[in-house]
């Protein structure tokens, strides 16, 4: 494929994924606010909100907020712990539909993944096909998704995005600037609150502004406000990697309360050794990188990577690495929060690609 090929990229979302795989299992939450996560203990819980369904959404209830203050927002809902085989496995399904198409794949998360859908050479062609996949996705699960179509994986990203939950939202090529210029900059993948923040002090708040305001991105950001720019127009080379599974495999725990004591450290720090370990087995991976994340009183986060040479899934390595990396992150203040994640995954034959053999 030469460089000015006209491409036709797809993202697909799964909606409410954890809170929609849970509603799945117990049709009678359908309809409820049902929020997935931490214990919310009658507003007294530690832990996080993983997701949480577009009923509990209205109120005010999202991702990563702590699970006590979506508690003080909606004290009726239905929380549930989460059930990572279950989500692993209903992700599974969908990937196997999604990579049966044959196209280039690549999924990037849990519940999201891109097709390079260049092949069926036109934007129509490649929207029956979405509503295809759509179709095929909920006979088989049950779930709804959100898909984009895009010239780029950056608008295909965006345009899934646009209309949740169950949206399906084209963007030909040619309509991808005027169809980003209203959103406002946050919506590109990549800028997170405090980007947001730095773009809004310089009077950057929709991408419409981004794409007018290269001086003043260039002023502040340097070479990467060009990079910047050209996303703004929905200017993004990247390809769909092809690589067929997730990117890493993570979990983390808060502690009930803050501590810096090493047995509940080194206990706790076992369990995740041995939940990703197992979900490392499952999904047939290797890794090549163990990091540690540990969140001290106060919400300071520090998080420390180690890489081996060749692929592995001995939990042997995971459990000596992620415990060096634990001692060298314990400081001098107590503990809220340690997570672990496997990174850097490999199927089987990329290992035999890296051995040589
Ligand atoms: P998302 O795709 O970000 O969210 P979602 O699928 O729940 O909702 P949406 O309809 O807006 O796409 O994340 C996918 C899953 O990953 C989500 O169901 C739970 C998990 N997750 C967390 O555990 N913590 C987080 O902070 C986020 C953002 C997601
Ligand atoms: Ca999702």
């Amino acid at each position: 494929m030469t460089s000015d090929t006209k491409r036709i990229i797809l993202h697909l979302d799964m909606d409410s994924f954890y809170a929609s795989a849970e509603m799945r299992r117990r049709p009678d939450l359908t309809g409820k606010p049902v929020i997935v996560g931490a214990d919310p203990k009658e507003g007294k819980g530690r832990g996080v909100v993983a997701t949480a369904s577009y009923e509990a959404r209205k109120y005010g209830v999202f991702s990563a907020m702590p699970i006590s203050q979506a508690y003080h927002l909606c004290p009726e809902g239905i929380y549930l712990p989460p059930d990572f085989p279950l989500y692993t496995r209903v992700s599974s399904e969908v990937m196997a539909v999604l990579r049966a198409t044959g196209f280039a794949f690549e999924q990037v998360s849990i519940d999201e993944a891109f097709l390079d859908l260049t092949a069926t050479g036109e934007f129509g062609e490649a929207e029956r096909l979405a509503r295809e996949l759509k179709e095929r996705i909920r006979a088989l699960t049950g779930l709804s998704c959100s898909i984009g179509i895009g010239p780029s994986k950056v608008v295909a990203k965006i345009a899934s995005d646009f209309r949740k939950p169950d949206g399906l939202t084209v963007v030909p090529d040619g309509e991808a600037a005027a169809f980003l210029a209203p959103l406002p900059v946050r919506k590109i993948p990549g800028i997170g609150p405090k980007t947001g923040r730095e773009l809004e002090a310089t009077g950057i708040r929709t991408i419409g502004d981004l794409q007018s305001g290269l001086e003043a991105l260039l002023g502040r950001f340097g070479r990467g406000g060009t990079a910047l720019h050209r996303l703004a127009y929905g200017i993004d080379a990247s390809e769909v990697a092809g690589r067929g599974g997730p990117r890493s495999i993570s979990r983390e725990t808060t502690f009930g309360e803050d501590t810096s004591d090493p047995e509940a450290l080194s206990a706790t720090m076992e369990e995740l050794i041995r939940d990703v370990h197992r979900n490392l087995k499952n999904e047939k991976y290797r890794f090549r990188t163990v990091t540690v994340k540990v969140r001290y009183t106060g919400f300071i986060t520090k998080t420390k990577a180690h890489s081996v040479l060749h692929y592995t899934d001995e939990i042997r390595t995971i459990r000596t690495l992620a415990r060096a990396l634990l001692r060298d992150l314990i400081a001098d203040r107590k503990i809220r929060l340690i997570g672990l994640r496997l990174s850097d995954l490999g199927a089987p034959d990329e290992r035999q690609k890296t051995l040589g053999t």
